[in-house]
C-alpha cells in the first residue's frame, strides 16, 4: 500500500508517493508546486493558505489516480510559525524568515539575555531569523498578534492542524525555535519567562514517528475521500533529509543541498560547549533520539535570487543553462563568502555579488556565466571550510561527503565540492527530505525497524553518484585565495 509525503522546501513543494516492497523503496512524484513568498508592504509572508490548497491538490491527484493512501505526513523548512487564536483560527499570515523585522533583533536581545545563556540552554546556532528572535522582534514592535495568540504552531504543525483539527508541536522543528532545552527534553520554561513569552502557547512535544490524528471529516467530505491517518515525522525538512542519508558508517558527514546548504554530522547527544558556540554550530533534533551537529551555509539561495533578478529583467534561464554558462566561464576569477549578511535578504543578488567583490578588492564578475561560476566555486570552497570545522568540533575524520537534496542535480557543484574538499562526494538521493519523511512513517508502522535499517534500504533503492576529487593543487591554491579575500583565514 502507498504512503504519501508532503515536503515543502523554501523554493518548491512536492507530494511523493512511496511504496515499500521486499525492502525496496519506489517513489513517484504526484504533485509539485512553487512556494513563492509574497511581499505585502514592508512584510514578506509565506502564502500559507495556498500551501493548504496544494496539499489538497496532492490528495485529489491520489484519488483521481485510484491510489489508496495508508498514511500521510508533512515536513517543511524550519523556524517559521503561526499563532492560533482562542476561536481556533490562524492569526495573521506567517512571516517569512527572510523578512527584515529581525534585523538587529539578535544584538538587542543579547543586551538583555547573554548569547552564552541562550546557547547553553538550547545548543542552537545563532541565526537572526530563529524563532526566538522573531518572537522578540514581534514583542518589540508591539505586534497585536501576541495579545490574541492562544497557541504557537510551527509551519508543519499548522498545516497538520488544518488537516486534522489537532494541535501538536513536533520535536525536530521545536528544537529549531531556540526555545527548546535538549538537556531537559522540553520547552525551556525559564527562557520563555525571561523573554516574556507565555509557556501556555506551547503544547506537548510529539516525537517523529508517532500518530498525530486523522484527516478531518470536513476535508474528507470536501475532497470526497476517506479519512487517512496523519503522522508526525521529522517535520523539519533537514531532519528528514539527514534521516535519508544512505550512510553505511555510523560516523558520516552530510550536506543537505537545496535553498540552504546544511553541513555537519549526526550525534547521539547535543554538543553544547564553548567551541560549538564560537564556531556557531547547532544541535537540531532528529529521528530516533539523534541530533544534527551542523552549520547553515547560505547555499543555492544566492543562485536562485540571481535567477529571479535576471527573470525580472526579462532574461529567463533554467538551472541547467546557468550551470552550463558557469562551466564556460574563467575559473577562480572572484570569490564571495556566501554567508555574508548582505546575501540573506531577497534583492538584486548579481549587484550584491559585484558589490562584495568590489569591497574585497576583486574584479567583479559581469556576465551570467562569471557570476554563476563565482557562486558555485565559492560554495564548494565554503563546504571545505565548514567540513574542516565539523571535523574539529566532532573530533572525527570523514573519508567523504554525502550530498542529498535538489542541489545534487547540479553535477558541476557536486564535482567541484569533491575537488574542493579533496575527498569523494556521494550524491543521492535528490529527494532526501521526502524520502526521510516516508521512512519515518514506515518506522512508525513497523515496516522498518529503525533509521539504520531504513538507510540500508535507501542505499539499495536509489543510485548514488560518486564524484572523485580532481585537480587537487589548483583547488588548494584557490582555497588559500578564497580564505584571504573572504577574511576567513
Ligand atoms: P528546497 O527544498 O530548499 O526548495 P531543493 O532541494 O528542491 O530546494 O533544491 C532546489 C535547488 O536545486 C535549486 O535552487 C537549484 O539550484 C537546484 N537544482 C534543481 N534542479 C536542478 C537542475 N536540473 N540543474 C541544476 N540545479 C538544479
Ligand atoms: C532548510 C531549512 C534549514 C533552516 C532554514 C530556515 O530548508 O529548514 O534547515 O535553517 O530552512
Amino acid at each position: 500500500m502507498s504512503i504519501l509525503a508532503f515536503d515543502l522546501g523554501a523554493s518548491s513543494g512536492r507530494a511523493l508517493i512511496g511504496r515499500l516492497t521486499d525492502r525496496k523503496i519506489e517513489v513517484e512524484e504526484l504533485h509539485r508546486f512553487p512556494n513563492d513568498p509574497v511581499q505585502v508592504g514592508d512584510r514578506l509572508h509565506w502564502d500559507i493558505l495556498r500551501l493548504v490548497h496544494e496539499i489538497k491538490q496532492g490528495l485529489l491527484k491520489a484519488k483521481h489516480q485510484d491510489i489508496a493512501i495508508k498514511s500521510i505526513a508533512i515536513d517543511s523548512w524550519a523556524v517559521d510559525f503561526g499563532f492560533i487564536g482562542k476561536n481556533g483560527e490562524l492569526i495573521g499570515n506567517p512571516y517569512h524568515y527572510r523578512d527584515r523585522h529581525t534585523d538587529g533583533a539578535m544584538e538587542e536581545l543579547f543586551a538583555e539575555l547573554p548569547a552564552e545563556e541562550i546557547f547553553g540552554r538550547t545548543g542552537i546556532q545563532f541565526l537572526q531569523f530563529n524563532t526566538i528572535f522573531q518572537l522578540y522582534a514581534l514583542k518589540k514592535a508591539n505586534s497585536p498578534w501576541l495579545a490574541q495568540a492562544d497557541r504557537f504552531l510551527m509551519i508543519p504543525d499548522l498545516l497538520r492542524y488544518f488537516l486534522t483539527g489537532e494541535m501538536h508541536n513536533e520535536f525536530s522543528n521545536a528544537t529549531t525555535t531556540q526555545l527548546y532545552n535538549p538537556i531537559k527534553g522540553d520547552w525551556d520554561g525559564e527562557l520563555l519567562e525571561k523573554l516574556g513569552i507565555p509557556r501556555a502557547w506551547f503544547g506537548n512535544i510529539l516525537q517523529p514517528g508517532t500518530s498525530a490524528g486523522m484527516l478531518s471529516s470536513s476535508i474528507c467530505s470536501e475532497l470526497g475521500i476517506d479519512s487517512i491517518p496523519v503522522y508526525a515525522v521529522a517535520e523539519h525538512d533537514t531532519g528528514s533529509a539527514v534521516a535519508a542519508v544512505p550512510a553505511l558508517d555510523r560516523s558520516f558527514a552530510y550536506l543537505s543541498c537545496g535553498t540552504w546548504s546544511l553541513m555537519g554530522t549526526e550525534v547521539d547527544q547535543p554538543v553544547i560547549n564553548d567551541l560549538a558556540r564560537e564556531l556557531n554550530f547547532t544541535n537540531e533534533g532528529g529521528v530516533d533520539g539523534t541530533f544534527r551537529l551542523l552549520k547553515n551555509i547560505m547555499g543555492l539561495w544566492v543562485l536562485q535570487e540571481c535567477r529571479r533578478e535576471w527573470e525580472r529583467t526579462g532574461k529567463s534561464y533554467t538551472f541547467p543553462e546557468l550551470v552550463a554558462s558557469a562551466e564556460k566561464a574563467a575559473p577562480f576569477a572572484a570569490f564571495i563568502d556566501p554567508d555574508d549578511a548582505m546575501f540573506l535578504h531577497p534583492g538584486d543578488m548579481p549587484a550584491q555579488i559585484r558589490s562584495y567583490c568590489q569591497q574585497t578588492g576583486q574584479k567583479p564578475p559581469e556576465d551570467v556565466g562569471a557570476i554563476v561560476r563565482c557562486i558555485l566555486e565559492s560554495l564548494a570552497l565554503k563546504y571545505r571550510y565548514v567540513l574542516g570545522l565539523t571535523e574539529r568540533l566532532s573530533g572525527q575524520q570523514f573519508n567523504g561527503l554525502h550530498m542529498v537534496g535538489g542541489g545534487i542535480h547540479n553535477t558541476l557543484l557536486c564535482a567541484w565540492s569533491a575537488n574542493a574538499i579533496g575527498k569523494p562526494v556521494w550524491a543521492g538521493p535528490a529527494e532526501g527530505s521526502a524520502i526521510g519523511n516516508l521512512i519515518v512513517q514506515w518506522i512508525a508502522q513497523g515496516e522498518l525497524s529503525d533509521i539504520w535499517e531504513a538507510r540500508k534500504v535507501i542505499r539499495e533503492s536509489f543510485p548514488v553518484t560518486v564524484y572523485e576529487p580532481e585537480n587537487p593543487a589548483e583547488w588548494e591554491q584557490a582555497y588559500g585565495h578564497f580564505l584571504k579575500v573572504t577574511g576567513l583565514d
